[in-house]
């Protein structure tokens, strides 16, 4: 059988039985789906021999890259050893303890304490009901809801979608569920106008002010965000915004969440989105990056406050799953946090290479479809405009958006888009050369783009 012939076979299997996530079939049913086999690198192909340059590192999370022979060995040794036992009814494995510990030394100040899952979905469920479990705890019952973004992305849960702000994933499941409440997101580029950022920044903190004023503080038990919003459409705050966050969970005894599925291990520049924020959080969810997507693996890390009254608790914390701390994901999770110190990989976003990805980047800023390129750490959006001086956008019947991301699939790389915003979230081991492989790449499909437009 030739290559086309299994591409064939794939893609039929595919469209008879696969339903895929967040997709509209008929769409994909006259498309065909793309196959991906194999991957090195930063490089993935697909069945047809066809190289791209994922600039998405798989979906945010291969902060390692692929191809890493190391967390291959990690998994091997670990299933030969223990492929599974759980750690219900007062048991634990090696590789659980020693990722937990090792997490508790990387994690920001405090923040000691970790619950094993899956997924970011089911970790942030997690987060929601430890929150209430928390206030429960602290003879506080009243105080249950959770404010978010509309701009947030927290899973597709119950809970966590309906922590997520995004209406498409509301509407259809009839979410959210009572107890969600969402504010507006530091979006510069969409919403600020003629304010300068940091102006714009302390009165897009102060919509969580005026929301817990709304509810009610004795009613707020927590506010959940990401560092620098992902899937909303890398909205990088601006400066003070989180500082004033921060100022005002204290000041109405709000817990702060901070989601680093996305911004965790090194996306960023440090560890944790929230060092390069200078954010305390309570509690801290993360996944993608922890095993470099290598296994599918999750935790919710607690800081001293909530983990004390947690772990303090004389009758039975009653949330777990089959696979909380599956040991072969924990081992490789736990060799994947090693490869990445030792080769400083966390830091790698905020020095040079973090430099040279916003500086070659930020040529494409002249194009007559870009309004905006912004970038911070090893994170960018490049926005499509219709309008570059009124930063209007396009109607999205246009399509800019899907328009270029397929220009650059057939030009070999591999974005994102987020409404008409061009995303990239490469592997934190991306070279200058690789960089300007996207610079280039991405010129192509913008001018492609921009003839498809009419412009
Ligand atoms: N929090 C954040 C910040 C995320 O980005 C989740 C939680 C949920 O994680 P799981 O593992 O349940 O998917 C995410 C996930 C996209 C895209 O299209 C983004 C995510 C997932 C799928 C698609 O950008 N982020």
């Amino acid at each position: 059988m030739s290559l086309r012939d299994d591409t064939r076979r794939w893609r039929a299997l595919d469209d008879r039985h696969h339903l895929h996530p967040f997709t509209v079939f008929p769409e994909l049913r006259a498309k065909g789906s793309r196959v991906i086999v194999g991957a090195e690198g930063c490089h993935v192909w697909d069945s047809e021999g066809r190289r791209y340059l994922d600039g998405m590192a798989g979906l945010w999370c291969v902060n390692a890259g692929y191809g890493r022979e190391r967390l291959v060995e990690a998994a091997r040794r670990q299933m030969a050893e223990l492929p599974f036992y759980n750690t219900f009814f007062m048991t634990t494995t090696p590789a659980v303890a020693e990722l937990a510990g090792k997490l508790a030394e990387i994690l920001p100040e405090g923040l000691d304490r970790v619950i094993f899952m899956n997924s970011g979905s089911e970790a942030n469920d997690t987060v929601i009901k430890t929150v209430r479990y928390y206030w429960n705890l602290m003879g506080r019952p009243e105080k249950k809801t959770l404010i978010a973004r509309t701009l947030g992305y927290h899973g597709v849960g119950l809970g966590s979608a309906s922590l997520t702000g995004m209406g498409f994933m509301h509407k259809p499941f009839d979410l959210p569920l009572p107890g969600f409440a969402h504010i507006g997101n530091p979006y510069h580029f969409a919403e600020g106008g003629d304010e300068d950022p940091e102006t714009f920044g302390l009165r897009a903190a102060g919509w969580l002010e005026a929301k817990i004023l709304e509810i009610g503080p004795e009613k707020v038990a927590a506010f959940v965000a990401e560092p620098i919003q992902g899937a909303g459409g890398v909205i990088i705050p601006p400066e003070g915004y989180w500082p004033e966050v921060q100022r005002i969970c204290e000041r109405y005894d709000v817990l702060l969440v901070a989601d680093e599925v996305i911004c965790g291990f090194g996306r960023t520049g440090n560890w944790w989105g929230s060092d390069t924020y200078g954010i305390r959080p309570d509690i801290v969810p993360m996944a993608k990056g922890l095993t470099s997507g290598y296994l599918p693996m999750a935790a919710v890390a607690l800081g001293r406050r909530v983990g004390d009254a947690v772990a303090g608790a004389a009758g039975e914390y009653a949330h777990g799953v089959t696979w909380s701390g599956h040991p072969v994901a924990a081992a490789v999770a736990l060799e994947n946090i090693r490869l990445i110190e030792e080769e400083g990989l966390h830091l790698r976003a905020g020095g040079p290479i973090g430099a040279c990805f916003a500086e070659r980047l930020a040529t494409l800023a002249d194009h007559p479809l870009v309004g905006e390129v912004r970038a911070k750490g090893l994170l960018a959006c490049i926005e499509l405009v219709e309008d570059k001086a009124a930063k209007r956008p396009y109607p999205s019947a246009r399509k800019a958006g899907l328009t270029c991301r397929e220009h650059c699939f057939e030009n070999g790389l591999i974005m994102r888009a987020v409404r008409d915003g061009m995303i990239l979230s490469p592997p934190l081991v991306i070279s200058e050369a690789e960089i300007d492989e996207i610079v280039t790449k991405a010129r192509v499909a913008l001018d492609a783009t921009a003839r498809d437009l009419g412009r």
